[in-house]
């Protein structure tokens, strides 16, 4: 069977990768519909060799259409998902508008695939910095628990979209021309106050919530739990922006409720789908958002024993933002819808 596909959000940078993974997989589209801001329509998209006109997305943009992949921005979910499931479509959504919402499956497929049939219309895909570190914990979890994940991440600027990218070549140009850095998107496009980002590391991704943490933390703290189905696992993450252009790179410190050997751990991650072990001291074999970027799979190293409890672990979780953190993990879920398959 062939489906009625709708990207919208097809000229941002996640929209971009998802249109270039439904070509790279062949997936099976009747007809492809790009839709984007008033801004941005009437942009050109080749698809498949194909030109197609991006269009503005409104109400009436869905009728027939059976899968709408959707990273144009929470208030654009939430204003034309419930259209587009009225019109029949299952929405994937890679915003952060219904990722808590307990009527909405939050899907990482290697996780909980099976989630996807408890769908009334629309599955959330997670945010990028919490799909690569479940993807890594699940196999963790299945064979020994896990009672406490401490998180520091080093973010890559496409996690804040293509203007956050061009910002950080700009800034970098300035900076080594010697002339003075005028910030303009980061940390938060949204918010008065901006920060220098190249040559600098700024500990604020997305607005501070009530509790002093900022919002992407805590997306990573609630999806964690919403994603392995624990509530009882404690998570607790400091999120930082770094200039790099793709890759999202984790420090992950796993406290497991029992004992385990490394060698066991190293093998698990190896023999779970989607993950890749790069762990080699002497070799300085280790994963890197330059290697990472372009790359479907969520790469981990740096296996080692926490020097104070024996049964607390880290490791070093890289993965591209943009590919398994969004528009893959996206497009798995539509195959899986599509195909049944992961
Ligand atoms: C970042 N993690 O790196 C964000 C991007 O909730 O989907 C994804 C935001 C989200 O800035």
């Amino acid at each position: 069977k062939l489906f009625n596909v709708a990207v919208v959000g097809a000229t941002g940078a996640v929209g971009e990768q998802i249109i270039g993974l439904l070509e790279k997989r062949n997936f099976p589209i009747a007809e492809l519909k790009l839709l984007s801001s008033a801004r941005s329509a009437g942009t050109k998209i080749t698809f498949k060799g194909q030109e197609h006109t991006v269009e503005e997305a409104t109400p009436d943009s869905f009728k027939g259409v059976e899968i709408a992949l959707f990273s144009a921005g929470g208030d654009v979910t939430k204003v034309l998902a419930p259209h587009a499931i009225q019109h029949g479509a299952v929405c994937i959504d890679n915003t952060n508008a219904f990722r808590m919402d307990p009527e909405t499956p939050l899907v990482v497929p290697e996780v909980n695939i099976d989630k996807v049939s408890e769908h009334k219309g629309l599955i959330a895909n997670p945010n990028c910095s919490t799909i690569q570190m479940v993807a890594a914990l699940k196999p963790l979890y299945d064979r020994y628990g896990i009672s406490r994940v401490i998180v520091s991440t080093y973010q890559a600027v496409s996690g804040a979209g293509s203007r956050a990218i061009d910002e950080l070549h700009r800034q970098t140009r300035e900076v080594l021309a010697g002339n003075e850095v005028t910030p303009e998107i980061l940390p938060v496009g949204a918010l008065p106050v901006k920060h220098q980002i190249a040559f600098n590391a700024i500990p604020q991704i997305d607005k501070f919530t009530e509790n002093g943490y900022t919002l992407e933390e805590m997306k990573m703290v609630r999806e964690t739990k919403k994603i392995m189905g624990d509530e009882s696992i404690d998570v607790t993450a400091t999120c930082v922006r770094i200039p790099v252009v793709n890759g999202h790179s984790e420090s992950v410190y796993v406290e497991l409720k029992n004992d385990y050997e490394l060698e066991d751990i190293a093998k698990l991650l190896q023999d779970a789908p989607g993950i890749t072990l790069v762990d080699d001291p002497a070799g300085q074999q280790y994963p890197l958002a330059s290697e990472a970027t372009g790359k479907p799979d969520v790469f981990v190293g740096r296996l080692r024993r926490d020097l104070g409890s024996s049964r607390g672990l880290n490791m070093w979780i890289v993965s591209d933002n943009l590919l398994k953190g969004a528009a893959w993990n996206a497009v798995q879920i539509a195959e899986y819808i599509a195909i049944g398959q992961k």
